[in-house]
């Protein structure tokens, strides 16, 4: 397995969008692994745009163990109904270096998808999990959590970033 490189705002793959996978094949489900991996370095979600690849491909594990067992796995995950209800929660984003904000999304969701070996799934997904999930699908359409927030927030995040950004590449 691999670590892979994440990479972070103001880079402009993460605000494209990625191509559905025709079929998780053995170099796709490597892919995942690999995603996977990377995750656990520092995430409970990973999308496949952060690691350079335009493919709709999702990792996420909400669990305390970390060894895989309670991962989820998908390619081309489609929300097929979402609640009315609404969820609140910090978000933050691997892309986006150190910064967090309060984010409202529908609280459950119910999602489609393919696992790793290329079987069809669904789950349904409430409070963590579901923000997680679409916090990745959205990576997916080339969308960030900051985006859902204020135009002032969101520019004050992208400051801060670029800032500390700017100092580490020197
Ligand atoms: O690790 C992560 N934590 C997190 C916390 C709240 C809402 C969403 C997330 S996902 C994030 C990892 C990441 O950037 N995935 O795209
Ligand atoms: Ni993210």
């Amino acid at each position: 397995m691999a670590i892979l490189k994440i990479l972070t705002i103001p880079d402009p793959i993460l605000r494209q969008k990625a191509e559905p996978v025709a079929k998780v094949d053995a170099e796709t489900a490597q892919l995942m692994r690999n995603m996977l991996e990377t995750m656990y370095v520092g995430g409970i979600g990973l999308a496949a745009n952060q690691v350079g690849v335009l493919k709709r491909i999702v990792t996420v594990d909400i669990s305390d163990e970390r060894d895989g067992s309670k991962a989820l796995l998908m390619a081309n995950p489609e929300i097929i109904w979402s609640s009315d209800e609404k969820f609140t929660y910090k978000e933050g984003c691997l892309s986006v270096p150190d910064s967090f904000a309060d984010v409202v999304r529908p609280k459950k969701i119910r999602v489609k998808y393919l696992n790793e070996k290329n079987e069809p799934k669904e789950v349904e997904a409430e409070d963590l999990l579901s923000v997680c999930i679409q916090h990745e699908i959205d990576h997916l359409n080339g969308i960030l959590f900051i985006d859902h927030l204020s135009r002032l927030k969101r520019n004050m995040i992208v400051k801060k970033v670029e800032k500390t950004c700017s100092r580490q590449d020197q």
